[in-house]
């Protein structure tokens, strides 16, 4: 079939999912819900500093983290974005302890969309990297105000995305075709086509990891970091690119390769913990990594492959180029 964007320089995101795409009519509707968010994200971040916007509101979240304003500000306008009609009933976010269902729009065919509004928040005060995750995953009929539905393995996703904020502002995401990146062209408003299928580089020369934490992790990660700052000639030489925010770091490991990882911690009573959240970080950005060839573990084995027990489960994480992802497994970088 003729390439329909050889002739047209310009492809927006609405015309992309209309034309050639075998998506479902309703996950057009909430792929787009999301861009608008992103778009409406963008925006306000980009004037906050002006508009005394930066700072914490003073609140504390369910995940015990300080709240950035603009935390709360994206979140609502998540909310906003969605309550409005539309397939989404469902909404689950880093900031809110409980899901938000919208019963006007649960019906036979409706979604659930899970979500961090705002990834790097601490990013926020310093002109840094931010970002946006999301993950769509259908409802089954009668689920009712129940979530057994959606806590369920990520491999159940039908699509994931990301928003990236930096010098220009990307949506990233997949519904199981491939990978997709849109750049937001401000003149015009709209998402327009940047490259379409990408494939993540087999390997990079760039690994990302907040390295401070070290001295708690299993002995399999520090054996992997020994590994990847080792000698070129006995696979090392990798150079260090961490960014403070998920999103950021992601996104290099897609276009340029190389590995991105939060290992687990064992405290002084020998109890194991995490950062990272399954349903709202790691889980879509690993649909994304499988999609463009990559792979995202949780050291043990695929994190699509976790069975949630609850919202805000935390995972270990190493996403990236798959023979990174491989090698760490091999470490037994969670023991
Ligand atoms: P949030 O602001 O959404 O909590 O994101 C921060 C984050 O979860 C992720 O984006 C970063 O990779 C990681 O935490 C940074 O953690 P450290 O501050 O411990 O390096």
């Amino acid at each position: 079939m003729a390439n329909p964007w050889a002739k047209l320089s310009m492809i927006t995101l609405d015309r992309y999912l209309r034309t050639g795409q075998r998506i479902d009519p309703g996950l057009i509707l909430a792929l787009e819900q999301a861009a608008l968010a992103v778009k409406r994200i963008s925006n306000e971040l980009a004037g906050a500093a002006l508009k005394g916007e930066l700072g914490y509101s003073g609140a504390i979240n369910v995940q015990g983290e300080e709240v950035e304003k603009l935390d709360t500000w994206s979140d609502n306008v998540f909310v906003d974005t969605f309550s409005g009609g539309g397939p989404v009933c469902t909404l689950i976010s880093e900031e809110m302890e409980e899901p938000r269902h919208f019963k006007a729009q649960c019906a036979r065919e409706s979604f659930a969309v899970l979500y961090d509004p705002l990834d790097g928040s601490s990013n926020t005060d310093v002109n840094g990297a931010l970002g946006t995750i999301f993950a769509v995953r259908r409802r089954k009929p009668g689920h009712g105000e129940g979530i057994e539905d959606v806590l369920a393995v990520g491999s159940e996703q039908i699509a994931a995305g990301y928003g990236l904020y930096g010098p220009a502002t990307m949506l990233v995401w997949t519904a199981g075709d491939g990978v997709n990146a849109f750049v937001l062209e401000r003149g015009i408003g709209e998402f327009v086509l940047w490259r379409e299928k990408i494939r993540m580089p087999e390997r990079g020369k760039t690994y990302g990891v907040n390295q401070a934490n070290a001295a708690r992790w299993h002995p399999g990660a520090r054996a992997l970091l020994e590994r990847l700052t080792g000698p070129k000639d006995k696979g090392g030489g990798y150079s260090l690119r961490y960014c403070g925010a998920l999103v950021g770091d992601f996104h290099r490991c897609l276009l340029n390769g190389g590995i991105f990882l939060y290992p687990g911690e064992v405290n002084a009573g020998g109890k194991s913990t995490c950062k990272l959240r399954l349903m709202y970080e790691v889980a879509p950005l690993s649909m994304l990594a499988e999609q463009a060839g990559g792979a995202g573990s949780t050291g043990h084995g695929r994190a699509l492959e976790v069975v949630p027990g609850r919202i805000h489960e935390r995972v270990p994480v190493y996403i990236g180029s798959a023979e990174e992802v491989a090698l760490a497994e091999q470490l037994k970088a969670e023991g």
